[in-house]
Formats: structure tokens, C-alpha cells, sequence
């Protein structure tokens, strides 16, 4: 299915043409059937002899509801571009080729209409005038038709021009992200509420939770309609209407965006492209009421310009364009700028940048996925999804990170084991990022939740504060209270021993017991702590605790007040 928005001055018969393709009015109104003017947006359908379908979108010409024209034609694929032989290109025959080419729309057909009222003069005439007037727009080259529509004369070869048109098109895109701007909220009789939009970026199915934004609103999908028929997935490129359950339609409405709400990051602020209309008489600068035409809303918002304070008709620039509600927004997404106070079209372009974290003054904004990790440094594949709408490849864990970035997280955790010296570094006192670089390191390990240099291992037997504790052996100074960490690991290593809270070498235990032994060897029948403590020249202090070691480790055995040989006690 192919959708096709009409686009043209008032009363140059858009309306009667869709009417003469389909067969149905597109004037659904009262008001506009009495008046014979379009003022909403009108749908009809048809079938091509291709079998293609198409799906109209006929708006009003009418500069008073240019708003309703800008709601019709986001996500539309061509236009159906109607100028009337009988008077020619008017006002809003450019303006409506402006806002085409803005929300960049590549394709189109022309019609000459009412060529049943001119001469074949005048329709020579009306027919080089669109060329001139589309020369350098996206309908230079476009197939021109001359049609009647209330004669019938030249409607078959519309549909055949039609027909190639939709061939050349491409279809909708399909990147798992629906999202379906609703142009037309009512309560259907029987139905509950019921919303209409043009579907695009992904599929939607019956009983799928969609959230409603800007709100904080979820609705479930009850029912699926296109050209009349039920479905129970939709895929984009349709002209869908939704049967919404758990909500109520006086929260719904025109501008309103129907998505899945963990795909998509809400904006109020963004960063976009901008083309000044050219035949514009004014610069543009902050200053002014702006209305920003997005989706199917209208938003008043105010713009900063990026770089230059203002911007001259037909010129390209960024802007920084702040709306009054979060939208969910995507870089590439189409909008045009219009001037409330002087109701004219300025200009428009795309989003580049849905979440600026750069400040006005230093922006400069691009649709490069690589800027915005750069300007995050680390994001999270789920983030940058939702900012570019581009599926992302994690560097590390979840995260996405510049190349320089995670060579720079690498270094720092590399310096950070070397600065924690043999003993490694605690794993618990590293944030999420570092312990996923840890993995990157081919020089470091992780035992016994420490991290360590693979060739600062045997470093250990090196550590200052065995060196300190092996100086004087027996009478060792005892350790800074603040290396507590670094001892727990020489002690789980068995090179530093403890006992009642006091350090010694583990080589000054096995020093000791063999003076112990040669003690033992003149006195079999035991040595009291005294004759230790002088045969090791130390003091009571520290003549106890390794008493006790001893007793422990099975060199010696105790009995009252003497040591008797353990089982362990060394052989001399
Ligand atoms: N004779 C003739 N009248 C037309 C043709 N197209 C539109 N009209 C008449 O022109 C008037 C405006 O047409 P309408 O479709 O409402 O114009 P719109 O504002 O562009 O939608 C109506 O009275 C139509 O009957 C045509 O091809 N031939
Ligand atoms: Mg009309």
C-alpha cells in the first residue's frame, strides 16, 4: 500500500478529484459539505490495476487551515499535486510545494484539473506555468496529467500515471519501532475510542500495550482497521485506524504520537537542520512566535540559533527548538517552522540530535551516531537506540563507547591495580565499567575478589611491610593501622603470621622454632616463656604471641608453665 496526500490551492479540486479516483468524498463534514471547502482531513482508498493499493489524504488548500494540511502529510509517501488550468499556480500552490519539499518528500504526480473549462490555449499556458514553477523542486520531471474531473476526462490516465508512481516509490521502512501520529481521536458508538494515523516504522497487533505522548497514558490495541478491513497486525505504510481499549477519547487527540513507550526517548528539547525559505522578506532570529509543525501537531515553541544569532531567507542553519511537551522524536524526523504572528511558512527541515547535551553555544549538531557517544562518552546500547533509532553494538557490557574512551578506562584501571602494588586491588571498590574492563586486561587476574598484575604475583615476598616486619624479627615494628588490607592478604598467603592482634614474618616463626629446638635439645623437660624470650632477645611483649604460635602450629606443646617439643618441632 502506497499513501498519497493531495496538495494544491483552495478549490483547484483536489477534494472532487480524489472523488472522481475513489468514489468516495472525501469531505466528511457537514460544514464542509455545505460549504464545499475543505477544513479537516479527508480519507479514500483505491486500487490500482497493478493490484497496488492506494490510500489518499486530501487537505484543505485554504491558508486558515494550513494546520490541517501540515497534520495530513508526515509520513506520507508522494503527493498528489492539484493546480487548476483554469487559474494557474496561486499562493498556496508554492506554499504547499514549500512544505513538501521540507518534510522532504520525493515524489509526486501533477494534475491539470478543470482542463474541461479552459481552451486548449489556456491549458498550454497553465501546463508550461507548473513546469516553470516546479523547476528545481522535487516535481521537476514530475508526470503533468490534464484531467476533468466532473467530465471524467483524463482520470484512466491519472491511475496509469498513478500506478507508475506508486511502482517507483519505495515502501514504508520497517525498523521494529512503530509509531502512528493520530490525526483524527473520536468515540465510535459501541466502540469506545478509535484513532486514525498513517502508520509507520514498524508493525503493530491486536492487544499490544501502546503508550500515548506526550501523557503519561497506556492503552491497549483492541481492534485494527485499514480501508475498512479488520486485521490483526498492521504493518507501517498503512492507513490504519485503532480501536483502543483502557482509555478514554477526550485523551486522545491530534498530535498525540501512539508508541511503544520503552523505544523511544521524549523530548522537549532538540537539535535540528533548518532551510530558510528563500522568498522570505525578514531574517530569522529568536525573537518571534513560532509554531513547529511535527507529527500531526502544531506546538508553539521558541528557537535558539546554533552558531549565527540569525538566519537569512534561504539559508541552512540549526537551530535549537524548545517545545512545550516531550514528544517522542527521532534524528531524521521532518518538520516545518511556521510564524504565528505573521502566519507564514519560514522554513523547516530534520531532527539531528533528540537529547543535546551540549550547550547552545558549542552545538553542532549532525546525524552522526558517533557524535552522540562522543559527546556522552558512555551510553547504553538501550540509550543510543532509543536516541538514533540505529540498533547499537556494545564495546563493553551493555555500554557503547568511543574506541579513545574505552582505551582510556583501560589505562586507568591498568594504573590503578599497579598503584595497589602486589597485594591487587579490592574488585568491589571498582564502578560497573571498570570491572568489565578488567576483562579487557590481558596483564591482570582476579583472585579471591582481588585484582592484581599477573607479574606483581611474586612481588608479595618483596612487600614493604614484610621487609619492615623481617628487620627484627622478634621484635618487629607492627604495621600501620591504615595497611590493614594489604596484611590480610600477606597473611592469606601464610607470609605474615598473627596472633592476639601482633605481626610477625612467617619467616621469623620458623627462625624461632629452630632456637626453640636447640633450647629443647639441653632442656627436654620443657623451657619456660622466660628462657625464650632471652634466647630470642626480645621482650615479654612479643615473646608470648609466638609462644602461642608455636603451641599452635604443633612445634611445641604446652604443659603449665613449660614448652615441651611438638610433633612439628624441627629436627637438628
Ligand atoms: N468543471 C470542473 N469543475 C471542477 C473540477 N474540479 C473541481 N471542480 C469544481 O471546483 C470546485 C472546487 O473543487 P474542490 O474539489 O472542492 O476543490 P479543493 O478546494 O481543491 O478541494 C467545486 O465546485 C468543484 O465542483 C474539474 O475538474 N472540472
Ligand atoms: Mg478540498
Amino acid at each position: 500500500m502506497h499513501i498519497i496526500a493531495t496538495a494544491g490551492h483552495v478549490d483547484h479540486g483536489k477534494s472532487t478529484l480524489v472523488r472522481a479516483l475513489t468514489g468516495t468524498d472525501p469531505d466528511r463534514l457537514t460544514e464542509e459539505k455545505e460549504r464545499g471547502l475543505t477544513i479537516d482531513l479527508g480519507f479514500a482508498f483505491t486500487d490500482l490495476s497493478s493490484g497496488r493499493k492506494l490510500s489518499f489524504i486530501d487537505v484543505p488548500g485554504h491558508i486558515r487551515f494550513i494546520k490541517n494540511m501540515l497534520a495530513g502529510v508526515g509520513g506520507v509517501d508522494a503527493c498528489l499535486f492539484v493546480v487548476a488550468a483554469t487559474e494557474g499556480w496561486k499562493p498556496q500552490s508554492e506554499e504547499h510545494l514549500r512544505i513538501l519539499e521540507l518534510l522532504g518528500i520525493r515524489h509526486g504526480v501533477i494534475a491539470l484539473t478543470q482542463i474541461g473549462l479552459v481552451d486548449d490555449e489556456l491549458a498550454q499556458l497553465a501546463h508550461m506555468d507548473v513546469e516553470e514553477r516546479i523547476e528545481n523542486s522535487f516535481l521537476e520531471g514530475a508526470e503533468i496529467i490534464p484531467v476533468d474531473s466532473l467530465a471524467g476526462t483524463g482520470i484512466d490516465a491519472l491511475r496509469e500515471s498513478l500506478d507508475r508512481l506508486t511502482e517507483s516509490v519505495p515502501t514504508a521502512n520497517n525498523n521494529k519501532r512503530p509509531r502512528l501520529w493520530i490525526d483524527r481521536a473520536f468515540a465510535a458508538t459501541g466502540a469506545g475510542s478509535v484513532v486514525t494515523g498513517t502508520l509507520t516504522g514498524g508493525r503493530l497487533r491486536v492487544d499490544d500495550e501502546v503508550a500515548l505522548v506526550p501523557g503519561n497514558t497506556t492503552a491497549r490495541i483492541r481492534a485494527i482497521q485499514t480501508q475498512s478491513e479488520s486485521r490483526t497486525k498492521i504493518d507501517p505504510g498503512h492507513r490504519v485506524a485503532l480501536n483502543l481499549a483502557n482509555v478514554d477519547y477526550q485523551e486522545l487527540g491530534r498530535g498525540i504520537a501512539l508508541v511503544f513507550s520503552e523505544q523511544w526517548h521524549r523530548t522537549q528539547k532538540f537539535d535540528a537542520a533548518i532551510r530558510i525559505l528563500s522568498d522570505l522578506n525578514h531574517d530569522v532570529s529568536r525573537r518571534g512566535a513560532y509554531s513547529l509543525y511535527v507529527g500531526s501537531g502544531e506546538w508553539p515553541v521558541k528557537i535558539r540559533v546554533l552558531g549565527p544569532n540569525r538566519l537569512m531567507p534561504g539559508s541552512d542553519g540549526h537551530v535549537r527548538i524548545f517545545l512545550p511537551e516531550n514528544l517522542p522524536l527521532l534524528p531524521g524526523d521532518r518538520f516545518v517552522l511556521r510564524e504565528s504572528g505573521r502566519d507564514e511558512t519560514i522554513g523547516g527541515g530534520q531532527v539531528l540530535d533528540v537529547d543535546p547535551v551540549l550547550k547552545a553555544s558549542e552545538a553542532q549538531p549532525d546525524l552522526s551516531v558517533e557524535r552522540v557517544v562522543a559527546e556522552r562518552e558512555w551510553v547504553t546500547v538501550g540509550e543510543l537506540e532509543r536516541l538514533t533509532g540505529v540498533p547499537a553494538k556494545p564495546v563493553l557490557g551493555h555500554w557503547v563507547a568511543s574506541e579513545t574512551v574505552v582505551a582510556a578506562l583501560e589505562e586507568e584501571v591498568r594504573s590503578l591495580v599497579e598503584q595497589a602494588g602486589p597485594l591487587g586491588l579490592d574488585v568491589a571498590l571498582l564502578d560497573e565499567r571498570q570491572r568489565l574492563a578488567i576483562n579487557n586486561l590481558q596483564e591482570v587476574q582476579v583472585s579471591d575478589g582481588r585484582v592484581k598484575s599477573i607479574d606483581q604475583e611474586d612481588i608479595l615476598v618483596d612487600h614493604p611491610i614484610l621487609n619492615e616486619l623481617e628487620k627484627d624479627p622478634f621484635s618487629p615494628n607492627q604495621p600501620a593501622q591504615s595497611s590493614r588490607e594489604e596484611l590480610r592478604g600477606l597473611l592469606q598467603r601464610g607470609l605474615v603470621v598473627q596472633n592476639e592482634g601482633v605481626f610477625f614474618a612467617a619467616s621469623a616463626i620458623d627462625q624461632a622454632s629452630i632456637r626453640v629446638a636447640h633450647l629443647l635439645q639441653d632442656k627436654p623437660e620443657g623451657v619456660t616463656v622466660a628462657e625464650i624470650r632471652d634466647a630470642l632477645k626480645t621482650t615479654r611483649k612479643f615473646a608470648l604471641p609466638i609462644c602461642a604460635v608455636l603451641d599452635n602450629t604443633g612445634i611445641t606443646r604446652r604443659r603449665d608453665d613449660l614448652r615441651i617439643a611438638g610433633p612439628r618441632l624441627p629436627k637438628i
